[in-house]
């Protein structure tokens, strides 16, 4: 029971035993992209997500990661799924079409096939926000994953 006397409410969980996540990481700013990628992977081995359970692919920008992730969605073979990348202003003349485009993509996969995608793909006026932001984005990210990789089954 949670905080809420004779209300039922489904608790957290992060626990990743036994859950199988993709990570899907656009090679642009590359440099942000390994912050991300080791910060969320530490982060899943940390709550107890099997690196045999893991998979990593790399595609070379924003704008290739929300197909990506609906062939990974659409195998079945993942619970959960993730997308690391950076879209810095200061280096694109499109930056809105890039940030919101992917973003927009990402939504549209995980709602369409029902698999979770936590969206880790940093959208920063230069490469110094991005650095500040890259290891606490990677964590939550892994954390996000795990806890709606376990909701949903309940819902
Ligand atoms: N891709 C990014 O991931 N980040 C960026 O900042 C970026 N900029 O600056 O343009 C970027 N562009 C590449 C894009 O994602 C595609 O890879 C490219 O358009 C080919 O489809």
């Amino acid at each position: 029971m949670g905080r809420y006397d004779g209300i039922e409410e489904l608790e957290p969980g992060t626990n990743g035993a036994g859950l199988r996540i993709g990570i899907v990481m656009g090679r642009f700013n590359i440099d942000v992209g390994d912050g991300l990628l080791s910060a969320c992977t530490a982060a899943l081995v940390k709550q107890g997500v099997a690196q045999k359970d893991m998979r990593i692919v790399t595609v070379p920008g924003a704008l290739e990661i929300p197909l990506t992730l609906k062939k990974m969605a659409q195998s079945g073979k993942y619970d959960a799924l993730i997308a690391l990348g950076a879209v810095i202003r200061g280096e694109t003349y499109h930056f809105e079409i890039v940030s919101n485009e992917s973003s927009r993509g990402i939504t549209e996969v995980q709602l369409s096939t029902g698999v979770p995608i936590a969206n880790g793909i940093l959208t920063t006026e230069d490469d110094d926000q991005a650095e500040v932001r890259m290891a606490q984005k990677g964590l939550d990210c892994a954390i996000a994953a795990i806890e709606m990789a376990r909701l949903l089954p309940r819902l």
